[in-house]
């Protein structure tokens, strides 16, 4: 597969949080750095995302007392996984992996930095409404087609997935460059979502 100039990896949350040894790891998460870089030179455009909250995040389980990480609670805007804090904006945790070489990356979109709304897509807010303005960035430089890499399968990926279906682009996973969390069955309902919502699933083979 060949890529131009109306198409843009999208590189997700490729932060030290998410890696092992981060304060929410995802298993194997550093392995998709060399596969990322692999196929970033294929691109015209790339923008990466970074988890970017800040302290007191209420996707933190620690905001919410007697409550754990990977509980589920209802907040006004929906249901809301408790996460670890993580990704806290300046500290090591939320820097994107040094190890990624992508220096014609052209945008580095920080999301998540509302205290009380999630935002695992790199569109929209978890409160479905409070947008990012990536939408309008990608539509403006006359980009049709989205190709997703990073971390997690089955949230940040997933959600930026369906969003972009929902704006009107094409949209493609590459699975190898990703790893998921899983937590109860996260993993296959996302990939069921993406399905139905149109999403094309690639390897990183195909591209190249
Ligand atoms: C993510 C959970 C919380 C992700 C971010 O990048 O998938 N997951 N914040
Ligand atoms: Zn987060």
């Amino acid at each position: 597969m060949r890529f131009g100039v109306k198409d843009v990896l999208i590189g997700v949350d490729l932060q030290y949080g998410f890696m092992p040894g981060g304060n929410l790891p995802v298993a194997d998460g550093h392995a998709v750095v060399p596969v990322v870089n692999r196929i970033a030179p294929y691109f015209d455009n790339v923008v990466l995302t970074q988890d970017w909250h800040p302290p007191g995040h209420w996707s933190f389980a620690s905001s919410h007392p007697g409550r754990k990480p990977y509980e589920v609670i209802r907040l006004p805007y929906g249901e809301q996984v408790l996460w670890p804090d993580h990704c806290v904006q300046g500290t090591h945790d939320a820097e994107l992996h040094a190890d990624l070489d992508i220096p014609h990356a052209q945008l580095i979109l920080r999301k998540g930095y509302h205290k009380a709304v999630d935002s695992y897509s790199a569109f929209h807010a978890a409160d479905r409404t409070t947008p990012t303005g990536l939408a309008s960035y990608l539509h403006e430089r006359g980009i049709t087609r989205v190709v997703l890499a990073g971390l997690a399968t089955d949230f940040c990926v997933a959600w930026t997935a369906l969003d972009a279906r929902a704006a009107g682009f094409e949209t493609l996973v590459v699975e190898d460059a990703c790893r998921g969390i899983n937590v109860e069955g996260s993993l296959s309902n996302a990939w069921d979502a993406m399905k139905d919502a149109g999403v094309h699933r690639i390897a990183s083979a195909d591209i190249g």
